[in-house]
């Protein structure tokens, strides 16, 4: 079927031309567009169990999406994209999975550095870092290095990111400094959030799930205080173009209901 594409939605089929979803993309770039998108890339596992694959081939598959949606979000004009690589739970996965997923930092740069800095993306890092292995934390400065003079989409990956953990850790530092100038004074939201991970970031517009779980699991709960929270059946290796409008498209749909009756 050449120049169509074969969607199953809600156990139905869709059949979208490419003309359709061209339509769709145009609709959306004429309305605002959420400035800070963040996704929970979940399914990979399920993805691959349902092909009959090895669940690492799942998450070799996520990577490509990773590549994908970045190349997407960049071209849609997006500024900021947050993606949840890997929770500070993930360690509790067996010790091949957590090697393998470890590996994938590196794959990614490996091939897509040169294409990120083409594309202008500046390579960012949230989560505790002082816990990765020594190999981890070199790549990923050096992809953060490599791309700090970059102005376009901020490319923000979440890497043993837990947000309860991030909290913590800003409380804790608040403590020290309160100890450290010997008073303690009242602070505000604004205050508290420049101890967060994300102190340099705005808060996201909408929060995107894949794999049909219907929770936020520890991610940026903080900051997802008023964020769009958008969910799909749909598993991260799978995820393409059209779900990505269409989180959008919903997404541009309730901004434009805000405050009405
Ligand atoms: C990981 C692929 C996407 C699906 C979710 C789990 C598996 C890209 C990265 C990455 C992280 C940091 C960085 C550059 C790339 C990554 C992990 C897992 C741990 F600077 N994908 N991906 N990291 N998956």
């Amino acid at each position: 079927m050449q120049g169509r594409v074969v969607y199953y939605l809600d156990g139905g089929l869709l059949i979208m031309t490419v003309q359709q979803i061209k339509d769709l993309e145009t609709h959306i770039r004429t309305e605002k567009l959420p400035v800070h998108i963040a996704i929970i890339m979940d399914g990979n596992g399920r993805w691959a169990a349902e092909h009959n694959l090895a669940r690492h081939e799942g998450h070799r598959q996520g990577v490509e999406t990773v590549r994908s949606t970045v190349r997407y979000c960049n071209s849609l004009g997006i500024e900021i994209l947050t993606l949840f690589a890997f929770s500070t739970e993930n360690w509790q996965r067996p010790v091949w999975e957590v090697n393998y997923l470890m590996s994938l930092p590196e794959k990614y740069f490996q091939t897509e550095l040169p294409e990120l800095i083409k594309n202008n993306v500046q390579v960012k890092m949230i989560g505790d870092q002082s816990k990765l292995p020594h190999k981890v934390k070199k790549v990923i400065a050096e992809g953060a290095e490599a791309t700090k003079d970059n102005s376009g989409m901020i490319l923000n990956f979440a890497l043993n990111y837990g947000s309860r953990a991030e909290i913590l850790n800003a409380v804790n530092c608040l403590i020290e400094k309160a100890f450290k100038d010997g008073k303690i004074n009242q602070i505000s939201e604004e205050h508290f959030s420049r101890y967060l991970y994300t102190k340099d970031l705005p808060d996201p517009d909408l929060l995107i799930r894949t794999s049909g779980e219907l929770r936020v699991s520890n991610f940026l709960l903080w900051q997802l205080a008023y964020t769009e929270l958008w969910f799909t059946d749909v598993y991260w290796p799978d995820f393409g173009k059209l779900e990505l409008l269409k989180a959008i498209d919903a997404f541009q749909k309730r901004k434009r209901r805000y405050g009405k009756v």
